[in-house]
């Protein structure tokens, strides 16, 4: 048993790979919107696991779907079938108004699974030559760890040392829809994918009418409109989708993260049949792709998002925090910008992204009772669980404040 934060650190430091670099806290706890540490301590959680845990942790109603399910069946691999995954199938499709869905169990997953039927539609549908298909990524994007993944990445940090890398892949600029115009005219290329908010990159929020813009161009050019919403997905921003914002359904929708509520990795990628029905039996899958724990799992979770409307509050609350946010850059000079939407926000905090500013800002927030994690050394993101209220946020809002103002 694990007696103190200093022990558990220990441990994973001799015996896990460096991979990661955690700020010192060891969670042991988790209710709504607050985790506590081993020794007790309490801390407001505004990262909820990257956007994983948007319903609150360890939420009742997803809980009882988990050990109600856990009793009865937790697996049976796809050779077979199961007496939830269909509904679970009409649930899910249903909501997000897709013919078909694909269940996978990580957000890269999803996003290699939206590649392979973007290359197929590609291939069979729009005519391309066999292995000349093209996807079309924006600089900035972050969407997982594996080589494919980290084949469209420009960050050295993604993919220096693990080459060589997958081809197919073409980067422009983000937000740039002449960039975008420029490369569909090559018929070759068969998506556009994209993240209509980037989260890696710092929260980057895109001109309004860009994801518009991109389905527009999508159409003239006869290419698929890619939405990495595994981050953006599931009310984070205000909308249950971040697309939803505009006139700009994607062709090919990936969710993961909060699609499980924080509980197990699920994710899901969602099409029409003009697109999903070009993937044959044997050709994609996944042992605990659509497993039965996961689609009781991820139903709950999202009746949970409307039941509770979490899309509703994390506009209100999203709109709340951003003006505190904007309150206390006036009276700091650390603070650069603010940025984001709904529950999706970031704050810059100097130019320089080497320095240890945003990371001692962190420990400053911790010692006062609130965790969040910097990204490229000067930009801090905020994101706390969906269900949080206006006094909370108030309450956060001032320890974000003291810890700025004091350091
Ligand atoms: C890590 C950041 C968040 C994602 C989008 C797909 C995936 C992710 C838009 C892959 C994953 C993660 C993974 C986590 C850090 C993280 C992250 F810091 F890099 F920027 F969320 F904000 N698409 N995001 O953001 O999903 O396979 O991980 O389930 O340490 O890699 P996954």
């Amino acid at each position: 048993m694990i007696k103190t934060s200093q022990e558990a650190i220990n441990l994973e430091d001799k015996y896990g790979a460096h991979n990661y670099h955690p700020l010192p806290v060891v969670l042991s706890k988790g209710k709504g919107i607050y985790v506590w540490d081993v020794e007790g301590n309490k801390y407001f959680d505004y990262l909820s696991a990257y956007s994983a845990v948007n319903q609150g942790h360890c939420h009742p109603k997803i809980i009882k779907a988990l050990e109600e399910q856990g009793r009865k069946l937790t697996l049976t691999s796809r050779a077979f079938y199961n007496d939830v995954l269909g509904s679970y199938e009409k649930y899910i499709t249903e909501y997000f108004g897709y013919d078909k869905v694909l269940p996978m169990n990580t957000g890269v997953e999803g996003g290699e699974t939206a590649n392979k039927l973007a290359r197929k539609w590609g291939y069979e549908k729009k005519g391309i030559e066999e292995n000349k298909a093209k996807i079309i990524f924006a600089h900035g994007n972050f969407w997982g760890r594996t080589l494919a993944a980290i084949s469209t990445s420009d960050d050295p940090l993604s993919y220096k040392g693990f080459g060589p890398y997958m081809p197919g892949y073409d980067l422009i600029p983000y937000n740039d829809l002449e960039a975008l115009e420029e490369k569909l005219k090559d018929k070759n290329v068969c998506a556009f994918m994209v993240e209509p908010i980037q989260g890696e990159a710092g929260v980057v929020v895109p001109d309004e009418g860009y994801l518009s813009g991109v389905r527009k161009l999508c159409d003239k050019y006869n290419v698929l409109f890619i939405a990495d919403e595994v981050q953006t997905g599931i009310a984070r921003t205000g909308k249950m989708l971040a697309t939803d914002h505009e006139d700009a359904k994607p062709d090919i929708l990936i969710l993961g993260k909060a699609l499980s509520g924080g509980v197990l990795p699920v994710s899901a990628v969602l099409a029409d049949d003009e697109i999903m029905m070009c993937i044959k039996p044997g050709e994609h899958g996944s042992t605990y792709g659509g497993n039965p724990l996961s689609c009781v799992v991820a139903k709950a979770a999202l009746e949970v998002v409307k039941d509770e409307n979490l899309e509703q509050n994390a506009y209100e609350m999203g709109k709340i925090f951003r003006e505190r946010l904007e309150k206390l850059k006036s009276k700091s000079k650390l603070v650069k910008l603010i940025r984001g939407k709904g529950l999706l926000n970031a704050m810059v905090i100097n130019d320089n992204e080497d320095s240890s500013t945003a990371w001692d800002i962190c420990i400053s927030m911790k010692n006062n009772g609130l965790i969040a994690k910097p990204t490229h050394g000067n930009i801090i993101r905020f994101a706390p669980p969906l269900v949080i209220n206006e006094e909370e946020i108030h309450k956060s809002c001032d320890i974000i404040e003291k810890s700025i103002v004091d350091h």
